[in-house]
């Protein structure tokens, strides 16, 4: 069935092929509810799915490939004014899901339920390698998200090349607890089990006790869900029997590294990818698993490493340059912005990651960073400091916000918001002039700054996007620190934050 074999039925079907925050389907089953999806979905410019971590979600997504419409997963904690751009951009005609909003945000409502059924005329659409897939948003340094549009070849390229990095098959039970939106959970975690043919267990939350309790062959997780699991070595000695634990989607300390591979015998592998590009560098089952690296390019795949004033940089294990990546993995391009699409190419056809890395000799290769502070990793989570920034400054009591991304031991990475109060829009709750008025985060040590408080700030943020983009801490100043150009010196601050 194009992108999702294993629904031919050829690799055999069990009750709970299936099994997402505790609902068990078989495969028969869950066609027959992506079936009646499609069904209703055929011809639509867009298939929005609000993406819970649920079995309805799963049916949705694969209605909509099963029709050949876009799918366009939401997420489901994304504020009004984040699901507003995602769906008016997309283009989205349907918004499909359980427990919609009673406007469903101005889309025609499809609501999804697992005892669905198609009508005896429904059939496939025609398979369509060039087809979009799927849209999925994803931030850059500023501005508001952009779609990034997923082919059907290119899915089925990058899921094949996993299967063959990991010697991913029938035989195997995934599991992981990652959010449905993304191409870590929902790519590789829900499309690559129904691609191998691969029984799947979706935690519902990536907790160390569901992944200690779901006795699989094959775990994903991003650093700091491995953290997590690091730090509970009950949790983690569950998992000694696995065959590969797997960690992408942003850097994976070696600590966590060493502590997982004490407590489990098995070393984690560490594989590099991104939304535009799927995964392209991969450490492979039965080769080195390094720590600190994450691998060889995958099969189909192509690197270089491009220095910045563009010449080639060597593969000596020393060198660092800019990633480019090319190969059948890639995206079509940015949904209605040629100009970021242009952008994001050279003019022979690499696409230019913005990551830093190193290559070795032998052909390993190692992150050692981005090329732009502006783009933050927290608990896997991409986040542009531009679109936080452009929420904090839309709070009358804002006058200006630079927001980065300080070192986190859980998150990798905390998004912290400098902010400058507007005249008369705030009093210090220190009384104190100049930087430092820092008010504490989560744990919520600051109490309100006069009509700009911590926690008004932080929560204003969430209400407009999705909550993982919240600042943890704000810290009140009464200037950013600008360079000659009016540009604010991010590096600075950071240096301050830590
Ligand atoms: C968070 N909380 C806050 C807060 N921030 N409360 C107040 N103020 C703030 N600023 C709340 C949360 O809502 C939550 O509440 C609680 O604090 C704990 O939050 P947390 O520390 O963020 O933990 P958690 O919610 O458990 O999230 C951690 C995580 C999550 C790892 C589970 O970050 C995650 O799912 N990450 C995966 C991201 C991902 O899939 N990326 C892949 C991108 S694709 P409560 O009440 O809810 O408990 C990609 C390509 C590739 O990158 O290579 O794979
Ligand atoms: P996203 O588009 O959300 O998928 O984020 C992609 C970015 O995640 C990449 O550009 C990298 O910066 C980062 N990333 C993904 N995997 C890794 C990894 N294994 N190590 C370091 N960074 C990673």
């Amino acid at each position: 069935m194009g992108l999702l074999t294993a629904l031919d039925g050829g690799y055999g079907d069990r009750a709970d092929a299936l099994v997402v925050d505790g609902t068990a389907l078989s495969r028969e089953q869950l066609l027959g509810a992506a079936g009646a999806v499609a069904e209703r979905t055929a011809g639509a410019p867009g298939l929005a799915v609000l993406a819970r971590p649920t079995a309805e979600t799963v049916a949705a997504v694969v209605g909509g490939l099963l029709a050949g419409v876009p799918v366009v997963p939401v997420p489901p904690d994304s504020g009004p004014l984040e699901r507003a751009h995602i769906l008016r951009d997309s283009g989205a005609a349907l918004l499909a899901g359980t427990g919609l909003p009673e406007d469903a945000d101005g889309l025609t409502p499809l609501p999804v339920s697992l005892a669905d059924r198609p009508g005896g005329g429904w059939r496939p659409a025609a398979e369509d390698g060039d087809r979009t897939a799927l849209v999925l948003y994803t931030s850059g340094t500023t501005g508001a998200p952009k779609g990034a549009l997923l082919p059907h070849r290119a899915l089925a390229a990058g899921l094949d090349a996993l299967a063959d990095a990991w010697r991913w098959d029938a035989d195997d039970t995934l599991v992981h607890g990652l959010p449905l939106f993304h191409v870590h959970g929902l790519v590789l975690g829900v499309l690559g089990a129904l691609r191998t043919g691969s029984r799947l267990v979706h935690t519902g939350r990536p907790t160390p006790a569901g992944y200690a309790a779901a006795r699989g062959s094959l775990y994903f997780g991003v650093p700091t869900v491995w953290s997590r699991i690091a730090a509970e070595p009950a949790a983690a000695r569950e998992l000694a029997a696995a065959r590969l634990l797997v960690s992408g989607s942003a850097p994976l300390p070696v600590p966590v590294f060493e502590r997982l591979r004490d407590l489990t015998g098995q070393a984690p592998a560490e594989r590099y990818g991104m939304t535009e590009t799927l995964i392209t560098v991969a450490t492979r089952a039965d080769g080195e698993r390094r720590p600190g690296a994450v691998g060889v390019p995958v099969a189909g795949v192509r690197t270089r490493l491009v220095g910045e004033d563009g010449r080639p940089v060597p593969s000596d294990g020393e060198s660092v340059g800019e990633l480019q990546v090319q190969g059948p993995t890639l995206f079509d391009g940015y949904l209605g912005r040629p100009e970021a699409t242009a952008a994001a190419r050279t003019a022979d056809g690499w696409f230019r990651t913005g990551d830093v890395a190193v290559i070795g000799p032998d052909g390993f290769h190692r992150i050692v960073g981005r090329a732009s502070v502006d783009l933050i990793k927290s608990g896997g989570y991409r986040i542009g400091a531009g679109e936080v920034e452009a929420a904090l400054r839309d709070h009358p009591g804002v006058a200006d916000a630079a927001v980065v991304g300080v070192p986190d031991p859980d998150l990798g990475q905390a998004v912290v918001a400098y902010v400058v109060v507007a005249d008369g829009g705030a009093g210090r709750a220190d009384g104190a002039g100049g930087a430092g008025g820092s008010v504490g985060g989560a744990g919520g040590s600051g109490g309100a700054v006069g009509s700009v408080g911590e926690r008004e700030l932080i929560d204003f943020v969430a209400r407009r996007l999705s909550v993982h983009k919240r600042p943890r801490r704000v810290v009140l100043v009464d200037d950013l620190p600008r360079n000659a150009m009016g540009k604010v010196l991010k590096k600075q601050l950071l240096d301050e934050g830590r």
